[in-house]
C-alpha cells in the first residue's frame, strides 16, 4: 500500500469543487484515510514547494498557495501517488488529457486545482509537512478485497 498528499488548491476551494474532486478519487477506489480544510502559512508552504525556490513563478505560486482554504487530503492504496496524478492530469491544462481534472476544469497553468505529490518519497515528506499521524485514520474497506 503506498500513500499520497493531494491538496485541492485555493481556486478550488473557491470554485464549489471540493465535491467533485473527491468523489473522483473515491470512485477510482482510493481510501481517504485524512482531510482538512485549512489554510497554509507561509512557513509551511516554503517548505512544500522546496524544489521550486529560485524559479520565476515561485512567489507567485507561494502567495496563490496562501491566498485561501485548501483541502488537504492523505489517500491510500496500491501505487496512490501514480493513479493520482494521472486521474489529475497534466501541469498544463491545455496538455492535460480529456477526463482528467485538470483538462475538464483548469484554463490557466497558474490555477490548476490539486497538487498530487510526484513521488512515493515526496508524498511521505508531504504528508509530514500537512498532518500529524494522529490525523490520519486506519480502518478497512469491505470493497478494497477486490480493488
Ligand atoms: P503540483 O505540484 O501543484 O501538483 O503540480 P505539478 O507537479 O503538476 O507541477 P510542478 O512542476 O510541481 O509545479 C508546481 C506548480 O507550479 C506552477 N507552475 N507554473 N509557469 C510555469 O511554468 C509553471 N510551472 C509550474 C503550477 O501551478 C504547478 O502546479
Ligand atoms: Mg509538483
Amino acid at each position: 500500500m503506498e500513500r499520497t498528499y493531494l491538496m485541492i488548491k485555493p481556486d478550488g476551494v473557491q470554485r464549489g469543487l471540493i465535491g467533485e474532486i473527491v468523489s473522483r478519487f473515491e470512485r477510482k477506489g482510493l481510501k481517504l484515510i485524512g482531510a482538512k480544510l485549512m489554510n497554509v502559512s507561509m512557513e509551511r508552504a516554503e517548505r512544500h514547494y522546496a524544489e521550486h525556490k529560485g524559479k520565476d513563478f515561485y512567489e507567485m505560486l507561494l502567495n496563490f498557495i496562501t491566498a485561501g482554504p485548501v483541502f488537504a487530503m492523505v489517500w491510500e492504496g496500491d501505487q496512490a501517488v501514480g493513479l493520482s496524478r494521472a486521474l489529475i492530469g497534466k501541469t498544463n491544462a491545455l496538455e492535460a488529457a480529456p477526463g482528467t481534472i485538470r483538462s475538464d476544469f483548469a484554463i490557466h497553468t497558474n490555477y490548476n486545482l490539486i497538487h498530487g505529490s510526484d513521488s512515493h518519497d515526496n508524498a511521505e515528506r508531504e504528508i509530514g509537512i500537512f498532518f500529524s499521524e494522529e490525523e490520519l485514520v486506519s480502518y478497512d474497506k469491505a470493497i478494497q478485497v477486490w480493488i
